[in-house]
């Protein structure tokens, strides 16, 4: 997990900047080098093309390579290269900025308080590709809220924004006045304005919190995040090793997992044997079927609720609103493609790009 600070230091200084990403390509195949760089230049692909709604779907067929004016060697070389620059990712960040880290909080008369501020920032999504995010404390997604079932917390919200905005907690049972719907449940946020919500978490589970005012924009621009709250009894949720996000949306730069899109998007690493929790949330306008290879997913809960009988899959449709849960035994090991599977959503003939990631288990 990454801590705020760490996050700080990779959003001030870290990454990698424009001349050592492109020397990254020094080291590459003979002539290849060149095609890399250049296909460097033109991120993002065909199909990541800065919104959804605009993503082109590349034609099938055996012209495809040579509509595109590449050989099969050169189209080869990109497919390369968005893999070698997605495995560097993982040994240290190919963008600047790491979303959903978890929000450090403080006890105040035995109650949970976090602070979250609303306010613009430029967010690398892929290599070079910069956007303008709506965030929650500058990060997409926003931090991470883990509370507890049954124990009081308060969200300060400060609105930096130069439109009003509110915060509406996903999945919750909250008091209707909390429920952060703009003249249905309270008077929007103004710029410069501030707004406390307080409430009890319950259900458990995995849930959401987002923008709830211009959420078409605020919300694909990136004000979401996660909302985790742990069961009162541990008992009543299953054992797990890790613990992860994969948060779908697809507005800011395209496709993206966790606020990134391949190659920046993060591997998930899981050792032999180990019981790794997914917790699958879409925030985006679109259905994302979720596969992963060489593995099952154990499906145990449905947005928080467990299921009167978990089902095994490989593939789960993530509908907007929707969050899954599931456990993944991770009993075969390798390098297993962690993928929507609308490949218009994951691959063009330059190669991969959007909703995948990895699941890499040693
Ligand atoms: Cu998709």
């Amino acid at each position: 997990m990454v801590t705020e600070q760490e996050n700080e230091e990779v959003l001030e200084g870290g990454g990698v900047d424009r001349r050592a990403f492109l020397g990254l390509f020094a080291g590459g195949v003979g002539g290849a080098a060149m095609v890399a760089a250049t296909a460097a230049a033109a991120w993002p692909r065909d199909g990541d093309s800065g919104s959804a709604a605009s993503a082109s779907n590349p034609p099938a067929g055996a012209g495809m390579a040579a509509a595109h004016g590449e050989s099969p060697a050169d189209m080869d070389a990109m497919h390369k290269e968005g893999v070698d620059l997605f495995l560097k990712n993982a040994e240290s960040p190919i963008t600047k900025g790491v979303g959903a880290t978890e929000l450090e909080w403080k006890m105040v008369d035995g109650v949970r308080v976090f602070e979250l501020t609303c306010r613009n920032v430029d967010w690398e999504v892929t290599p070079g590709k910069v956007e303008k995010a709506m965030t929650y404390n500058g990060i997409v997604p926003g931090p991470t809220l883990r509370v507890v079932e049954g124990q009081p917390v308060r969200v300060d919200v400060r609105n930096d924004l130069d439109q009003s905005t509110a915060v509406h907690w996903h999945g919750q049972r909250v008091p209707n006045a909390m429920d952060g719907v703009p003249f249905v449940t309270q008077p929007p946020i103004q710029p410069g304005d501030s707004f406390s919500y307080e409430f009890t978490p319950g259900p458990f589970g995995s849930h959401m919190y987002h923008s709830h005012h211009n959420a078409t924009e605020q919300v694909g621009k990136g004000m979401l995040g996660a909302l985790l709250v742990e069961p009162a009894n541990r008992a009543d949720e299953p054992a797990y090793d890790k613990d992860y996000l994969y948060i779908l949306n697809d507005s800011l730069g395209g496709f993206t997992i966790n606020g990134k899109g391949f190659p920046a998007t993060a591997p998930y690493t899981a050792a032999l044997g180990e019981r790794v929790r997914f917790r699958f949330m879409n925030e985006g306008q679109m259905v994302h079927p979720i596969h992963l290879h060489g593995l099952t997913f154990e499906i145990f809960a449905r947005d928080g609720y467990p299921l009167p009988q978990p089902f095994r899959c490989d593939t789960i449709t993530v509908a907007p609103g929707e969050r899954w849960d599931a456990i993944v035994v991770a009993d075969n090991p390798g390098l297993w493609a962690f993928h929507c599977h609308i490949l218009s959503h994951a691959e063009s003939p330059q190669g991969m790009f959007g909703m995948v990631s990895v699941l890499i288990v040693k």
